[in-house]
């Protein structure tokens, strides 16, 4: 792990919107399934996933959803549970009322808050196929009141035997039990557009590989979607009263994502910088998954010597990472001056697989720098707001003119008139 100063550090940020190629092949693959529906679900589905499927075995039926409960460890299913106890908690907090506001005039003004109908989640195969993200894309939307949510996931996950088991008891567990075996961009288009077996949903959410992300790109504005969730992050600050191997082995914790993942220290203190480099490369190798936990340190890993834990901070509102660790002499003291951060994690315990898995707060979080202004998924994505007016006629009255002053000088008379001819009535 390189270790540079706070001047020399060169942050890598890339946006990735596919090839030219990758773009034309999920273009055709969306316009196939809107037009053909089923037969080109199951079609693409035969060709990317090698998997040849009737339109009757696309749903995973209740039978395969309980047989998953004999293939998974009872410690898995109890654990699920309590994670997804701490998830709806946490996410409880969130909930808004519908309101209405009584003016003086007799006039109501309000705002009416009501779930998505319709909820389709995404869930990856391949390396990021994690039961702990259809939980925290279920709840949410479980909570908000959402009343079907559907759920994708690709045939295969887990073998020659179909879906992975752990991800069905997850969605089985949050409460899912509408779940199809397509994935890739012939899902995505078949829960914007709709085929006869799959209804056509609302919103999309969840990860996937360039050909998912793309195909919701492509479906935006059918649909609504989530975020495009890049690579995981994590960036540390800490002073000398941290500990080098707790450090070490959190920063791992992410790198082992993706090759592509961040995993950055910023600190004051050199001594700890070091001993932190010198323990990531020990870790590492006892890593099962060292080979992608390396190339992750390798291109954007570093750890960043700071003047001061001040310097430290402006460093970290730069980078705007997903997670932050502050693990300081004074972790809160330093919280409240933290502007740009999805998640912040505070002290030596609160390492971040506590946030990714069970505290309750959501793992859905802003990348790439996207903390600058984006939040964690919570119920808000999960909800619509209707605005309500109810204007007395005292109020009419009262503000007639201005509001015909308004529309004449946008030169929309017929605006106007409609309130005009109830001010000539009602005078
Ligand atoms: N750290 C990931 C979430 C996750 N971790 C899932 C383990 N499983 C989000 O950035
Ligand atoms: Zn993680």
């Amino acid at each position: 792990m390189k270790v540079v100063s706070a001047r020399d550090f060169q942050l890598k940020r890339e946006n990735d919107y596919g090839t030219p190629e990758q773009n034309e092949v999920v273009k055709a693959i969306v316009a196939d399934i809107r037009a053909e529906g089923d037969a080109a679900l199951l079609r693409h589905t035969e060709q990317l996933d090698r998997v040849r499927l009737t339109a009757d075995q696309l749903r995973v039926t209740d039978e395969e959803l309980k047989a998953a409960y004999e293939q998974v460890e009872t410690s898995f299913v109890t654990a699920i549970q309590s994670a997804a106890n701490n998830i709806r908690a946490f996410h409880l907090k969130q909930k808004r009322n519908s309101w209405m506001d009584l003016q003086a005039d007799g006039s109501i003004l309000g705002q009416i808050i009501r779930p998505l109908k319709r909820v389709g989640v995404y869930v990856p195969g391949g390396k990021a196929a994690y039961p702990s993200s259809v939980l925290m894309n279920v709840i949410p939307a479980q909570v908000a009141g959402v009343p079907e949510i559907v759920m994708v996931t690709p045939p295969s996950t887990g073998g020659q035997d179909g879906v992975n088991p752990y991800i069905l008891v997850a969605a089985a567990e949050a409460g899912v039990t509408e779940i199809y075996r397509v994935g890739g961009a012939q899902a995505i288009a078949a829960l914007a557009y709709g085929t006869e077996t799959i209804t056509p949903v609302d919103k999309i959410c969840g990860p996937g590989n360039i050909y998912v992300a793309l195909a919701k790109r492509e479906v935006y504005g059918t649909v609504n979607i989530d975020s495009l969730a890049g690579p995981s992050e994590i960036a540390v600050l800490a002073d000398d009263s941290a500990d080098a191997s707790y450090i070490a082995a959190d920063l791992l914790s992410q790198a082992e994502h993706d090759e592509m993942a961040s995993a950055i220290l910023v600190t004051p203190s050199r001594k700890l910088g070091e001993a932190v480099a010198v323990e990531v490369q020990r870790q590492l190798e006892l890593l099962p998954r060292r080979d992608i936990a390396r190339a992750s340190v390798d291109s954007y890993g570093a750890v960043i010597i700071t003047e001061s834990l001040s310097e430290g901070i402006e460093v970290i509102n730069r980078l705007a990472p997903e997670h932050l660790e502050i693990m300081t002499e004074e972790p809160m003291a330093i919280a409240g001056r933290i502007e740009n951060a999805g998640a912040i994690f505070l002290g030596p315990y609160s390492s971040e697989p506590v946030g990714d898995y069970f505290a309750g707060p959501n793992h859905i979080i802003p990348t790439n720098g996207t903390a600058r202004f984006a939040s964690p998924v919570d119920l808000d994505d999960f909800i619509k707001k209707s605005s309500l007016i109810y204007y007395s006629k005292e109020a009419l009255l009262r503000d007639g003119e201005q509001i015909m002053e308004l529309a004449r000088r946008e030169g929309l008379e017929g605006h106007a008139r409609a309130i005009q001819i109830r001010l000539d009535q009602e005078r």
